[in-house]
């Protein structure tokens, strides 16, 4: 008998995180696709909004959220060696970087897909929808239902304004994470944990399986085209050991350092915004998608974005574990921190807390 079903698509960012999860950890999982009956029946019943992926557990309960859902496989088979790395600085730079694969490499996969493979796109959102119907038939419902996702790319801070500075930023991003590669196998070491999965949905999903972002990859950094496809075939399936001594590779700090240059500022902007929120809403009032807007600069290139309030949900995961650092740790994430131009984050602190709850995130 199956024990997970993971519902969602190939096309998709966030079901390609929490596949090559569940393909490392190795469970027995059916992947189904997220067609217009399972949105009617499934997810928009228990989740409440169309979003992808959807996981049910072996008991029938209903998970959204690919970190809820790693999170909860991990509490029930509690298998070794675990996604979320044991020791502490390892662990929150996996948070940091998982924060910067599922909220900031969004700018690039949503630009090059957007922009670069839109046709495509069509073609694929309507095969996944209605596998039955004609290609043409489906390029039709895809621009219908695909409409709704270019037409994030505002919201994200994608315009004209932005775009050389995304391509830019990307571009290095491709050669850090490259060099990274040369010294290391995975982020962590010698296995995936974590923030690898958390790369992998937009490196794979969308910057190596869109036609022309793939070879964008491939010709710029075909070691990350390699990672990919070793993270697609189970990533070793948990073998191999991280870096001991809790150690945390320098090849990481270009990353974590433009991470602090660009993502960080949108990051506190937000929170300020979320701060007004905050001072008149209570306990368990759902926090909206977005409170307001704000300025994203990246690589010297500004422009307006909406203030998404769920990145401040991953960094309140990653600012959680620097809290309960012991004193030597913590003096070890704060040299850290200093050499990625992060000395911010050792006092900045959301204005109020945050929770999950009924697959939502509430004020706490
Ligand atoms: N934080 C969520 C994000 C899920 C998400 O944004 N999924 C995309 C597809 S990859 C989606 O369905 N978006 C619909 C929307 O944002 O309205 C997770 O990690 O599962």
């Amino acid at each position: 008998m199956t024990s997970y079903t993971l519902y969602g698509a190939e096309v998709s960012y966030f079901t390609g995180k929490a596949r090559a999860y569940l393909d490392w950890r190795g469970v027995d999982y059916d992947e189904k696709p997220a067609t217009q009956a399972v949105y009617r029946d499934v997810i928009l019943p228990n989740v409440g909004w169309p979003v992808i992926p959807v996981a049910t557990m072996p008991d029938g309960t209903v998970i959204q959220d690919t970190a809820d859902i790693m999170q909860a496989v991990e509490a029930r088979e509690n298998a070794h060696p675990p996604a979320w790395p044991a020791s502490p600085l390892q662990r929150f730079v996996s948070e940091l970087l998982q924060l910067y694969g599922d909220e900031w490499l969004m700018l690039p996969a949503m630009h090059y897909r957007w922009n670069y493979n839109e046709d495509w796109a069509y073609g694929e959102f309507g095969a996944l929808s209605a596998p039955d119907l004609t290609p043409d038939q489906q390029y039709a419902l895809g621009r219908k239902n695909g409409a709704r996702f270019k037409g994030a790319l505002p919201i994200l801070g994608i315009s004209a304004d932005t775009v050389p500075g995304i391509e830019k930023s990307y571009e290095a991003f491709l050669s850090e994470f490259s060099a990274h590669l040369d010294q290391h196998p995975y982020i962590l070491g010698a296995r995936p944990s974590l923030a690898d999965f958390a790369f992998y949905g937009p490196l794979y999903a969308h910057l190596y399986r869109d036609p022309a972002s793939g070879e964008i990859m491939q010709r710029l950094a075909p070691k990350i085209a390699d990672w990919v496809e070793r993270m697609k075939a189970g990533g070793c399936h948990g073998s191999g050991e991280l870096l001991s001594d809790d150690a945390v590779p320098e090849t990481l700090e270009p990353i974590l350092r433009r991470q602090m240059r660009e993502q960080l500022p949108a990051i506190k902007a937000t929170s300020t915004l979320f701060s007004d929120w905050a001072a008149n809403a209570a306990s368990g009032d759902r926090v909206p998608r977005a409170l307001g807007d704000v300025d994203i600069e990246i690589e010297s290139h500004s422009g307006p974005a909406k203030a998404r309030s769920f990145p401040l949900w991953r960094l309140q995961a990653a600012l959680d574990v620097y809290d309960t650092m012991s004193p030597e740790d913590r003096t070890r994430a704060d040299t850290l921190l200093g050499r990625v131009d992060g000395k911010e984050l050792k006092t900045f602190r959301l204005p109020a807390r945050l929770k999950r709850e009924k697959c939502q995130v509430v004020l706490a």
